[in-house]
């Protein structure tokens, strides 16, 4: 898997955020208005706090493209914070001088609050175990790498990985599942996706999205945050990407880390998830029904999230994220100082959101895009786009012919007839897949 990964840095108050990705293929289009988009989409949202107001989030293509397109060499990407100017001398790069520090020193005796050091550690955050783990006794040492401002780095990488994979017909979005409690119907989901996309929770179903706002709305009135779920879709991916052979190999467990590893994300399911639990196999699986007019494989229900064994089976990815309520509350909870280690009345509180649900959905997209893309360029590869494209169509009509071969029907001597030789004498849809 070492041929394609991305790293992101950035402090949530420093310079900017930035985002390298290694391993994108030559020749492939890609401008930052591409990426533009998918960092707005990640600003809105219901209940969204004052920090969206400062930023007007945009991605510089520092490297790696030249007239529009990729050249093979590592991408940067950065996201300048524009609340920076606020924060130059808190969060300067440079040694602080005496005289910088004794003006620092002097704002924090003012009641600034940006000035002083943080020791209220926040209950949910990473304040407490990041200061212990790295013997920082300021928490903005913590707080300013753990923050969801990160995420921003995460979608402009996502970006990138959007281009690669629609131009291999491959396309992921998400929605707001659940917000408080209140979860969409599908019955109920009566908006497009152009639609959901544009309403305020960015959801389907606009009965449960009122619902969803009151309880955003309860939740500000009480000083209080709340969580929710998203859902991310991927269509027009392969069967096989994935594999059953190796832990490490399963797309199941990489789709899972990924949005697992997303700052606010406290569960992941895949299609049924936790629901499979509840029923009897016979009103779980998914029966296969076989194949369509255009040799698509057919399945008659989805609870499989589009993963069996690990691999895909032709149907959409369906990826859940179980979004915790911010921990940063404006009625802090009870807490303990860092210094003293004594209980104080109130943990830290600078300002915050109230639900995320909609943006934590765009991280989601963003995190399946850049998983999805490692595996179609581990099973595909390319230094070009069009390697790529040219081994996926190979791919496709090997795995045709496959089952061409197997009717009958196939072309003799087509790629893959060996392979069709052996999957028509064994035993697939044996089950046993997972
Ligand atoms: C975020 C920016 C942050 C928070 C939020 C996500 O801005 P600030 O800390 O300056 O108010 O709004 O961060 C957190 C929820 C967190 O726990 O750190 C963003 O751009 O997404």
């Amino acid at each position: 898997m070492a041929g394609f990964r991305f790293l992101t840095a950035g402090e949530s108050h420093g310079q900017s955020l930035g985002a390298i990705l290694e391993g994108v293929p030559a020749g492939l289009p890609l401008t930052a208005e591409q990426i533009a988009s998918d960092l707005a989409r990640r600003q809105r949202g219901y209940g969204r706090g004052a920090r969206q107001q400062i930023e007007r989030d945009r991605a510089d293509i520092v490297s790696g493209v030249r007239h529009g397109i990729t050249l093979g060499s590592p991408i940067l990407l950065l996201v300048r914070n524009r609340d920076w100017e606020n924060w130059t001398r808190v969060m300067q790069v440079e040694p602080l001088s005496e005289d910088e520090a004794a003006e620092l020193t002097v704002a924090a005796e003012g009641g600034d609050k940006r000035s002083t050091p943080v020791t209220r550690l926040r209950p949910g955050h990473a304040d407490l175990a990041g200061a212990i783990k790295y013997d920082f006794s300021d928490v903005r040492n913590v707080l300013e790498r753990a923050s969801a401002r990160e995420t921003a780095a995460r979608v402009a990488a996502g970006a990138v990985a959007r281009a690669f994979l629609a131009a291999l017909g491959i396309e992921v979005w998400s929605f707001t599942a659940e917000v408080g409690g209140v979860a969409v119907d599908p019955e109920r989901s009566t908006r497009t996706r152009e639609e959901a996309e544009e309403s305020p929770l960015r959801c389907p179903d606009p009965e449960a999205e009122s619902r969803m706002i009151a309880r955003i709305d309860e939740a500000r009135s009480n000083g209080d945050t709340v969580g929710g779920v998203f859902e991310v879709v991927a269509h027009g991916l392969p069967v096989g990407l994935g594999s059953y052979v190796h832990w490490d190999r399963r797309l199941d467990a990489a789709l899972a880390a990924a949005v697992m590893s997303i700052n606010i994300v406290k569960g992941v399911e895949l299609g049924l998830g936790f629901e499979q639990t509840r029923r009897f196999g016979s009103a779980v699986h998914d029966v296969i029904e076989g194949r369509d007019e255009d040799g698509r494989w057919i399945h008659r229900s989805n609870n499989a999230g589009g993963l069996t064994g690990g691999v895909t089976n032709g149907q959409p990815i369906v990826v859940r994220g179980a979004v915790k309520p911010i921990s940063t509350l404006a009625r802090p909870l009870p807490s303990a100082d860092l210094i003293t280690g004594r209980p104080v009345e109130k943990a830290h509180y600078e300002r915050s959101d109230i639900s995320v649900v909609p943006a934590a959905g765009i991280v989601g997209e963003a995190m399946v895009l850049l998983t999805l893309m490692n595996f179609a360029l581990e099973k595909f590869g390319g230094d070009t786009l069009a390697d790529t494209r040219d081994a996926l169509e190979h791919y496709r009509a090997r795995s045709a012919a496959t089952h061409d071969q197997a009717d009958g029907s196939g072309p003799a001597g087509s790629p893959g007839s060996t392979a069709a030789a052996s999957a028509s004498s064994g035993e697939s849809g044996s089950g046993g897949d997972d």
